[in-house]
């Protein structure tokens, strides 16, 4: 399988992740934004959203969304559970990841550290660090309740949703926001580090996961 994705993204990220974790190989085809390679005819013939993360398939099938790309990886490992409520609570934190998490965090990194081409007292990114410390207060009140062997939906074994979610969580100080006062993703990220197959950010340079040149 191939990985169409860019040096930097979160959300590709996840399904190396994802990926790793698993224990299946795949290879990387990395474009660049800035030289216009998610606007090219080649790539728009895969990827009908035009973004990054694309996942194709040996048989040349694609799937684009991080999440939709989670949940096939996923499927007949304990990463997707098989009970009916289960699955509708890793699906809750999935939307939630998709649609209050990630692109405040997304945002604020993007644009204050990658770009560098915003103010961060602006309105709008003063409003980007108030949704994104919103959605961080509920990951660690719900990591809080699940307590120090929970995961983010289920209880004993981790599932697509932690993948989801730890990316751009992780990634949060680039964007301003210090991890300190939420012990409880603390520990989870550290959790999820510790699981034999994680992938960093740049595999060859772990410590250089906050790096802000254009190479790792
Ligand atoms: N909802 C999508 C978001 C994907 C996304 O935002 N991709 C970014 C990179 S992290 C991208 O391709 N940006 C370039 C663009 O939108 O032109 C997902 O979860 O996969």
């Amino acid at each position: 399988m191939k990985l169409h994705d860019t040096l930097r993204s979160g959300n590709a990220w996840k399904v190396r992740l994802m990926a790793g974790l698993l224990g299946v190989p795949l290879e990387r085809h990395t474009r660049s934004i800035d030289r216009g390679d998610l606007r090219r005819p080649d790539f728009l013939a895969i990827a009908p959203l035009a973004q990054v993360p694309v996942l194709e398939l040996d048989d040349g099938h694609c799937i684009a969304e991080s999440m939709a790309i989670l949940h096939f990886l996923a499927q007949g490992s304990p990463w997707w559970p098989a009970e009916p409520l289960a699955q509708a609570r890793v699906l809750t934190w999935l939307s939630f990841e998709q649609e209050r998490h990630m692109k405040p965090l997304a945002k604020l990194r993007l644009h204050l550290a990658l770009h560098r081409d915003r103010d961060p007292a602006s309105p709008e990114f003063r409003t980007y660090r108030h949704e994104a410390l919103a959605a961080l207060a509920l990951l660690e009140a719900r990591l809080e309740r699940q307590g120090p062997d929970g995961w983010v939906a289920t209880d004993t074994h981790p599932s697509i949703a932690d993948v989801a979610l730890y990316p751009y969580t992780r990634l949060a100080p680039m964007g301003g926001i210090e991890l300190q006062g939420f012990a409880a993703i603390r520990a989870w990220l550290a959790r999820i580090e510790d699981l034999h197959g994680y992938q960093a950010l740049f595999p060859a340079h772990p410590e250089k996961t906050f790096s802000t040149s254009e190479t790792p």
